[in-house]
């Protein structure tokens, strides 16, 4: 009995080690060539385009950025577990059905594999490579045990056997995280060298210092900028592209009288402006927190059409990163506002979380009809021939950013000390611009004090101090824009175009 049960352990360890092999060969061989892509990294972008954007919203908000990081550790504990699967097979003599499930795992690999934009046929090798591995490991770690007839040979025949293969497993695994992560840190780490010796130019008129922060003095207000790391970060990137600033170019094309190619030096040798603008996600809940402010430099994108000259036919601009990603909005939506091709985010060029080399800036729009990061190339061409990523999957073609605000101080829940204390928050509303933001305690609606007025599309924070009285206190928030309008009550969920209703918390003095 005991002899038996630890043999079943063994067959299922054996199995995730084969696995683990497997894995190992198909990120070796995918750092080998560009043309070869990782089964993993594929599989994970696989189900980020299919995955419905609600599980994804609900994803980013419990794991945060590290939401990628769980979706590969997800895909690593399914794969391990079915290698674990096919060995307790093995030993159980169902080898055919030990196989198949290698052979599917590997299929399916290998079709996430092809599904990637720009992938040929080659592309599937190291996912071939790794289903093979997995399958020898399998076969002469416990394919032939079933030669042996009574229980009693066989597990003898695996503990010798097993020492050997744990060994060799143990340091198949080592080798592959030092290898995976060897090449990651190798390549991303001369991305951000380049990146650190990028010379951004100055702006033909640069603005004047922002004002002074009131949030150095209020407690619990976000910044009026927010700074590069604490700005959200949303995207299908599994890793971030490599990019290498040297070969990188920049095409405008499609219904165009001139197609148009910029180098990044290209890019840098245009007239810069300045832009204080507030972006958010369209997936931002009311009272979230996938929003930021920041000063952003770049060069006109209504130049470039001009240059580039659209063709009365085309109506949308569509952007793409060259990873499967495009973001698309009306051609008339270049009215004069201060769209951009970004290069630098608050005085450095942009993170590469945040689209290094270039990425595209519309003040007044969601991220996912505009903001591509790791730009590469911007189509001009029709809403009726094509669309951006998130179009087909539900959300909507258009995506203003809709008028919002937030109480910042105190959070939802919690208990306040007695005496006096300031309510403090942020409210946006582009392209107007915010008028005033009124604060409902308990039933009566005042004016909050507003912060300094950056544009007409980035944020303004606001403040109230208030003396409370002991006990439950209900708050809400509601702002007006320069244009008059007044921020609905009416809640929406964030999809198809964006979340509306007033932040509402409840507090205890
Ligand atoms: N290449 C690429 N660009 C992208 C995306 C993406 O998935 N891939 N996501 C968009 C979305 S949905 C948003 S909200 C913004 C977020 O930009 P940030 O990560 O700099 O905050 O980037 C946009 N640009
Ligand atoms: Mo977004």
């Amino acid at each position: 009995m005991n002899t038996s049960k630890t043999t079943q352990r063994e067959a299922f360890a054996l199995g995730v080690i084969a696995v683990c092999i497997g894995i190992f060969v198909g990120e070796l061989t995918s750092n080998r060539s560009s043309e070869w892509k990782s089964p993993v990294d594929s599989l994970g972008s696989w189900i980020i385009s299919v995955i419905p954007r609600f599980l994804e919203s609900f994803a980013i908000n419990l794991f945060g950025t590290q939401d990628k990081s769980v979706l590969v550790g997800i895909i690593l504990l399914v794969a391990l577990l079915l290698g674990g699967l096919a060995g307790d097979l093995l030993l159980r003599g169902k080898s055919r059905i030990a196989y198949a499930i290698v052979a599917l795992e590997t299929i399916f690999g290998a079709l996430t594999v092809i599904a990637r934009p720009h992938s040929g046929i080659s592309a599937v090798v190291p996912a071939l490579l790794s289903g093979i591995s997995t399958a020898l490991v399998l076969y002469f770690a416990l394919g032939r045990v079933k030669i042996e007839t009574t229980k009693e040979n066989q597990s003898a025949q695996l503990s010798s056997r097993r020492q050997v293969l744990m060994f060799a497993g143990g340091a198949g695994v080592l080798g592959a995280l030092m290898l995976i992560s060897g090449q990651k840190v190798k390549t991303h780490g001369l991305n951000a060298i380049k990146r650190l010796a990028v010379k951004l130019p100055t702006a033909t008129q640069p603005l004047p210092p922002p004002p002074v922060d009131p949030a150095l003095q209020i407690t619990g207000l976000s910044p009026l900028i927010t700074t590069n790391d604490q700005f959200y970060r949303i995207d299908t990137a599994i890793n971030t592209p490599i990019i290498d600033v040297a070969e990188w170019s920049l095409t405008i094309n499609g219904m165009v009288k001139n197609p148009v190619t910029l180098s990044y030096a290209d890019l840098l040798n245009r007239p810069m402006f300045e832009l204080d603008d507030t972006m958010s996600c369209v997936s931002n809940p009311v009272g979230g927190t996938l929003v930021g402010n920041a000063r952003w430099l770049g060069c006109r994108l209504d130049d470039l059409i001009n240059e580039a000259g659209s063709l009365t036919s085309a109506d949308q601009i569509l952007s793409s990163s060259g990873d499967g990603f495009g973001a698309g909005f009306p051609l008339n939506l270049l009215d004069g506002r201060d769209a951009m091709i970004a290069v630098g985010m608050n005085g450095q060029p942009l993170p590469i979380a945040h689209g290094f080399p270039a990425r595209v800036i519309v003040p007044g729009l969601y991220g996912y009809v505009s903001a591509t990061k790791w730009l590469t190339n911007i189509e001009l061409t029709r809403f009726d021939v094509k669309q951006g990523f998130w179009i087909s999957r539900g959300w909507s073609q258009l995506g203003p950013i809709k008028i919002q605000s937030r109480i910042d101080y105190p959070t939802d829940g919690a208990a306040i000390p007695h005496g006096k204390f300031t309510f403090a928050g942020v409210a946006w509303a582009p392209l107007s611009g915010i008028d005033s933001v009124q604060v409902n305690i308990d039933g009566t609606w005042k004016d909050a004090t507003l912060g300094p007025v950056l544009s007409g599309t980035t944020w303004r924070q606001w403040w109230l101090d208030w003396d409370p009285t002991a006990g439950m206190h209900e708050i809400q928030v509601r702002a007006v824009a320069v244009s008059g309008e007044v921020q609905t009550q009416d809640v929406a969920d964030i999809a198809p175009n964006g979340a509306s209703g007033w932040h509402t918390i409840k507090i205890s003095a």
